[in-house]
C-alpha cells in the first residue's frame, strides 16, 4: 500500500480523500492556492504545500509544482480528485515518469476516451449500443447531409473532443446543417484545438444512466450499478440517484452487461464510469466514458454500501478487487448546493458564510468543506457541499431529502436549497417521471 499520497484538489473531494487515506493508515498532503489557504483540506492533511495564486491555471492546473511539491513531500502516488487534472494524459505521462503512481487512468485510455469518435468505435467494436449514426469523423458538411437522408433528421453534429455540449448542435434539416457546421466546428476549434466533427441520430427526450464500473489490472471488470442524473442544468448535474427509477431488473443486467463489456474492451483499471443515453424503450446508448472518480459517487457507496474512494486507491495499489457485481440495497439521492441564487439565473454567489447548520440524523451524509467563517473564494466552481440521502425506499429517500434540506442553514451567501426543496416537492420528481429535459420546463417561481 502507499505510504503517502498527494491530492491534488481542493474543495469537498480534496477532504473526501483525506477522509479514505486516514481510514487506510495511508498519510496525506494536500496543496494549496494562496485563495484556500485557510481550507479545510489543508488543515485535515498531514502536510500542505501551497502551490500558488488563486487562480487554477497557475496552482490546481500546474503541473510542475504539483510534481514538485509531489517530491519534496515523497509522496508516493498522487489522486487527482474530479476536474482540474483528473483526466489529463499529459499529467498522468508526466506522473508515470517521475515514478509517481497516478490514482487515476493511463495517458492511453484518457486520450482513447477523451476522443468521442474513438471512443464510440471501440465501443461498437466491442458490442456495446451506440447511437446510430457516422462511421467517426465527417469529412464534410454535404457528407453529413447525404448521410442524414438516410437516418433521417433531427440529427446532432458533436465535436469529437468535446462533452459537456460544448461544439455539439441539434439540426432539424439540411436548410439548418451549413450553418451548424460552420458554427460547431468554430467553437470546438476555440475550445478544444480540435474540429473534428461526428454524427449521430438525435435520441429525444432521453435520461441520462451511468453505469459504475471498477476494474483491476488482472482483467476483472465489475459493474457496480447505475445512477440517474437526468436533473440537469446546462450540463450541470443537480439532483443524482441512485437506483434510477426508471431502471427495472432486466434493463439494469443488460446495461450492467454492456458496462462490464466496455471495461473489458478497453482493459479498465480503476473505477470508472460508462454514460448511456437511455429512450422511452429503454433502448440505451453509449454516450462517453469518464475515467475518474465523479462529484455523484456518494448515491453509490450509500446503495451498495462500499467507499469506492478507498477502492480506487486500493486498485492503485495493484490489490485485486472482487470481481463480483454490486445491486443496489438501498436508495439514494444527492443534491448539489452551490452558492449560486437559483432565483436570479444562478448567479454564483461567493463570500463569507456567517451562520451554518449542517443537517444530520439517520442516513444524511453531507460531503462539504464549509465552516462558520468560511470564506467561499471566487475563483473556482460554486458547489459548497453535497447532501446525500439513503434509505429504504424511493418515497422515504425523498422525504428524508426534504427533512434535511429545511434542516440545511447557511447564511451569508445565496445557495440553491430553495430549489432542491422545490424539486423535492414536485409532482413529476415524485412519480420519476422526468428525463434531460426537466429543468427547461422547471420553474422555481411556479
Ligand atoms: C445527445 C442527445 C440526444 N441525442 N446525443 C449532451 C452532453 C453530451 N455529453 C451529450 N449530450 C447529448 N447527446 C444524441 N444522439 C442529448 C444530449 C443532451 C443531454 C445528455 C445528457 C444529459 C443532459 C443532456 C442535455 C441536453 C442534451
Amino acid at each position: 500500500m502507499f505510504k503517502k499520497i498527494l491530492i491534488a484538489n481542493r474543495g469537498e473531494i480534496a477532504l473526501r480523500v483525506i477522509r479514505t487515506c486516514k481510514e487506510m493508515g495511508v498519510q496525506t498532503v494536500a496543496v494549496y492556492s494562496t485563495a484556500d489557504k485557510d481550507s479545510l483540506h489543508v488543515k485535515f492533511a498531514d502536510e500542505a504545500v501551497c502551490i500558488g495564486p488563486p487562480s487554477s491555471t497557475d496552482s490546481y492546473l500546474k503541473m510542475p509544482n504539483i510534481l514538485a511539491a509531489a517530491e519534496i513531500t515523497n509522496a508516493d502516488a498522487i489522486h487527482p480528485g474530479y476536474g482540474f487534472l483528473s483526466e489529463n494524459a499529459t499529467f498522468s505521462e508526466m506522473c508515470r515518469d517521475h515514478g509517481v503512481k497516478f490514482i487515476g487512468a493511463s495517458p492511453e485510455m484518457i486520450n482513447g476516451m477523451g476522443d468521442k469518435a474513438n471512443a464510440k468505435d471501440t465501443m461498437k467494436k466491442a458490442g456495446v449500443p451506440v447511437v446510430p449514426g457516422s462511421d467517426g469523423l465527417l469529412k464534410s458538411a454535404e457528407e453529413g447531409m447525404k448521410l442524414s437522408k438516410d437516418i433521417g433528421y433531427p440529427v446532432m453534429i458533436k465535436a469529437t473532443a468535446g462533452g459537456g455540449g460544448k461544439g455539439m448542435r441539434l439540426i432539424w434539416g439540411d436548410d439548418e446543417f451549413e450553418d451548424a457546421w460552420d458554427s460547431a466546428r468554430t467553437e470546438a476549434k476555440a475550445s478544444f484545438g480540435n474540429d473534428g466533427m461526428y454524427l449521430e441520430k438525435f435520441v429525444e427526450e432521453p435520461r441520462h444512466i451511468e453505469i459504475q464500473i471498477a476494474g483491476d489490472q488482472y482483467g476483472k471488470v465489475s459493474h457496480l450499478s447505475e445512477r440517474d442524473c437526468s436533473i440537469q442544468r446546462r450540463h450541470q448535474k443537480l439532483v443524482e440517484e441512485a437506483p434510477s427509477p426508471f431502471v427495472d431488473e432486466d434493463l439494469r443486467t443488460r446495461m450492467g452487461e454492456a458496462a462490464i463489456a466496455a471495461g473489458m474492451a478497453i482493459k479498465y483499471e480503476g473505477v470508472g464510469t460508462v454514460e448511456f443515453l437511455v429512450d422511452k424503450h429503454r433502448d440505451f446508448f453509449f454516450m462517453e466514458m469518464n475515467t475518474r472518480i465523479q462529484v455523484e459517487h456518494p448515491v453509490t457507496e450509500e446503495v451498495i454500501n462500499h467507499d469506492l474512494v478507498k477502492e480506487q486507491i486500493k486498485i492503485a495499489a495493484g490489490i485485486p478487487i472482487s470481481g463480483k457485481n454490486y445491486l443496489p440495497q438501498k436508495h439514494s439521492i444527492e443534491c448539489r448546493i452551490n452558492a449560486e441564487d437559483p432565483f436570479n439565473n444562478f448567479r454564483p454567489s461567493p463570500g463569507r458564510i456567517d451562520v451554518l447548520h449542517k443537517p444530520g440524523g439517520h442516513g444524511v451524509r453531507v460531503d462539504s468543506h464549509i465552516y462558520a467563517g468560511y470564506t467561499i473564494p471566487p475563483y473556482y466552481d460554486s458547489m459548497i457541499a453535497k447532501l446525500i440521502v439513503s434509505a429504504q425506499t424511493r418515497e422515504e429517500a425523498i422525504v428524508k431529502m426534504e427533512r434535511a434540506l429545511s434542516e440545511f442553514v447557511i447564511e451569508g451567501v445565496k445557495t440553491t436549497i430553495p430549489l432542491h426543496l422545490k424539486l423535492m416537492r414536485n409532482e413529476k420528481f415524485i412519480q420519476g417521471d422526468f428525463t434531460t429535459k426537466f429543468m427547461d420546463d422547471f420553474d422555481i417561481n411556479a
